[in-house]
């Protein structure tokens, strides 16, 4: 094949029930992450710097922020036949929502249709990565199989909220087993604490997909999910190839950063990766400009830090601070804040994420936590510092003991 057409699906329907309360009101991908981006940046970041530029996002859960952020984001000129596109779960083929990411794909055939590629490449919308995914197809095309799935090494412990791998002992781009979350899965031979994990992103042949999630639609006892019914069925069939992500070099990557792939699935993975940008050698670099991630810009000012009382002067350290943020007199440190936030005198905020338009008052403390769009924390009033009252005051405290104050919420003394 000289060059095929590649057509980019991305599933961004899920519901993200484990990111709870950050997806009360906003789909998983639409979520924010390191200050100025939403998850799903970072998939069709990775696309369009792949050079796939006809991309068709699946939504259908709580999908109007994401559904702005993506046409009002990544909307291209179609002159060229390019586009990003967010399509909602139509009900075509009856009066249900998607069932599964399967399910997504095949109310979505028409899509196929109309573009006629000879691959789809498909991907989830909630991981953060950066992944140059030609490298990957052309893999795929060289194997042969009509199927390619890409893997990862992850702890064991988190086995069984992945589809896991294991390579065929005697090809080691061909997947010999496949395991859609187990509950009791065993480590790698050479690494008895890991395992393969599935990045949930596959590469396959058009017309293998159409057929397979037609074959799958018909199946009522299938959960209509490509990890838990289409990638068992190639394996099945000696079918299913895999890509060893390691292998994956996109420009400008350090040694450090490279196969850097988080999913933030939990609010405590979340909260991680977002503490994975900011040190000062980050193991997730966000300025490497050969490989871009895009997103909204907001036109909002550069951040400012004004100077405050001489007891405190307000400054940030360690921390990543956008657009439109003010910190007046107040200190920052080992956090995220995003667009348009406010510190004020005498106040701390440290190892902690701030969304869009928090008010952090005068006197405040806020330490180890998430502060969703628009929560306003009083003068005086404190916020992750004792779990008890965070969860009297109806907060969430995650295992790990960040605590997430929901949208909008009013933080008092
Ligand atoms: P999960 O992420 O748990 O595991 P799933 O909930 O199907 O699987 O989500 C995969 C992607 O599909 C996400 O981006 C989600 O937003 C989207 N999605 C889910 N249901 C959808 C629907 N009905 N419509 C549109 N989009 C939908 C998957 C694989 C595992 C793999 C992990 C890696 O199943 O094998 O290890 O991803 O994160």
């Amino acid at each position: 094949m000289a060059s095929p057409r590649v057509l980019a699906i991305v599933l961004a329907g899920g519901e993200g029930k484990r990111l709870m309360p950050l997806t009360a009101d906003r789909a998983k991908p639409a979520v924010p992450f390191g200050g100025i981006y939403r998850l799903i940046d970072f998939a069709l970041s990775n696309l369009v710097n792949s050079g796939y530029l006809k991309i068709v996002v699946l939504t259908q859960y709580k999908s109007h922020s994401l559904d702005k952020h993506v046409s009002k984001t990544w909307r291209m000129s179609n002159l060229l036949g390019n586009y990003v596109a967010p399509v909602p779960a139509q009900q075509r083929v009856g009066k249900h929502w998607f069932l599964g990411s399967a399910d997504a794909v095949y109310q979505s055939l028409n899509l196929i249709d109309d573009e006629r590629p000879d691959i789809v490449v498909i991907t989830g919308a909630d991981n953060i990565y950066r992944m140059d995914f030609s490298q990957m197809v052309e893999q795929h095309i060289d194997s042969g199989f009509p199927l390619t799935v890409a893997g990862i090494r992850q702890p064991l412990s988190l086995a069984d909220q992945f589809g896991v791998i294991q390579a065929d002992p005697h090809n080691p781009h061909k997947i010999g087993e496949f395991l859609e979350k187990p509950k009791n899965a065993t480590g790698l031979v050479d690494s008895p604490d890991e395992v393969l994990a599935s990045m949930g992103n596959y590469v396959m042949n058009a017309d293998a997909l159409v057929e397979a999630v037609s074959a799958d639609a018909k199946n009522e006892a299938s959960k209509h999910d490509m990890g838990g019914s289409i990638v068992p069925r190639f394996v099945a069939d000696g079918a299913a190839g895999l890509y060893d992500f390691t292998f994956n070099d996109v420009p400008g990557s350090t040694n450090r950063d490279r196969s850097y792939w988080r999913d933030v699935g939990t609010v405590d993975a979340f909260y991680d990766a977002n503490q994975d940008l900011i040190s000062v050698y980050p193991i997730f670099n966000l300025y490497n400009d050969h490989w871009p991630l895009h997103t909204g810009y907001t036109g909002l000012p550069p951040a400012k830090f004004v100077y405050g009382h001489r007891e405190r002067l307000g400054h940030a350290l360690d921390s990543l601070i956008s657009p439109g943020v003010i910190v007046s007199g107040g200190e920052v440190v080992g956090s995220v804040l995003s667009p348009g936030t406010r510190v004020n005198s005498w106040s701390s905020v440290r190892d902690s994420v701030l969304f869009d338009g928090v008010d952090v008052g005068r006197n405040a403390t806020v330490s180890r936590a998430i502060l969703d769009k628009n929560v306003r924390v009083e003068e005086g009033a404190q916020v992750g510092l004792d779990q008890e009252k965070d969860l009297e005051r109806g907060f969430t405290v995650t295992e790990s003991g960040i605590t997430v104050v929901p949208k909008g919420m009013v933080v008092s003394r």
